[in-house]
């Protein structure tokens, strides 16, 4: 399935600005359906690297006309993208079905609870410390098995908040505190994160290790590195494809998908 991307954020690498206005998110969210997006992934926090982080009372204030413009706008499942119960709480309440939490419920302790309580499918994901530092030197032992020993102890925390076996997501968290060779790495043994036994969500649009393997293209220039990424993710077990150029990836999804299936 695909997950199409909306940041309602100033800043975010890909696509900032583009969606602040409920409006046009609006339209943009009809042209991803209308694409072939099972999901929308609505965020108003910038987690690329060394983003400066925002207040709840801001990122609610970017992100519920946002929210309720595509509510009403499309049909399919809204996922928000927070770190923060308070946000998630009330876009919950806008009309959101699911969370995506990048930081796994750990930078908020009543996340999980949240999700628990309100029965809402939740995904957690990899990061290594915080967005402001994650990219200062990263360091692994064996950073598969490191990713994977990670995602089981937050699954375990999900699964001890009273989260259903059936509503856990796990992602690994590209460009989260990755190099490059992390990064490539993971997508190489996403298998082994399948092996969890929870749909596996992967995001790699347009992001900055596509730009590094593609000798400097900026974010603008990395559709087709994002299509070998997704194609070479659906091969190796991921469910969930997280990307902005959802028309584009509808192809590669269906050829990828025919090729995992036989
Ligand atoms: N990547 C980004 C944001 N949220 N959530 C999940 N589950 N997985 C990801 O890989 C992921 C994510 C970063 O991409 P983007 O939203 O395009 O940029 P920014 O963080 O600058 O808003």
């Amino acid at each position: 399935m695909l997950v199409g991307v909306l940041n309602a954020t100033p800043d975010s690498f890909s696509d900032g600005g583009l969606h602040l206005d409920p409006g046009r998110a609006a339209a943009a969210a009809r042209e991803m359906v209308a694409a072939g997006a099972g999901v929308l992934d609505l965020g108003a926090e910038s987690t690329r690297p060394g983003a400066t982080p925002v207040v709840a009372l801001e990122e609610r204030r970017r992100l519920l006309p946002v929210l309720e413009a595509v509510r009403a706008a499309v049909g399919v499942p809204l996922a928000v993208d927070t770190t923060k119960a308070e946000v998630a709480a009330a876009a919950l309440d806008a009309g959101a079905d699911m969370v995506n939490d990048v930081s796994a419920g750990r930078f908020d302790r009543r996340m999980l609870l949240l999700c628990a309580r309100a029965g809402v499918p939740v995904v957690l994901m990899h990061m290594r410390g915080r967005p402001a530092t994650m990219q200062r030197r990263p360091a692994y032992r064996d950073v598969v098995a490191d990713v994977v020993a990670f995602l089981r102890r937050r699954v375990g925390a999900a699964r001890r908040a009273g989260i259903a076996p059936t509503a856990i997501v796990v992602d690994p968290g590209i460009g989260f505190g990755k190099t490059v060779a992390h990064n490539v790495a993971l997508l190489a043994h996403l298998d082994a994160l399948a092996a969890l036994g929870y749909p596996v969500l992967v995001g790699v649009s347009r992001k900055g290790f596509l730009g590094t393997l593609l000798g400097g293209a900026g974010a603008g220039e990395r559709v087709y590195g994002t299509a070998a990424a997704v194609a070479l993710a659906v091969t190796r077990g991921a469910r969930l494809l997280r990307v902005h150029d959802v028309a584009a990836m509808r192809d590669v999804l269906a050829v990828a998908t025919a090729v995992a299936r036989a």
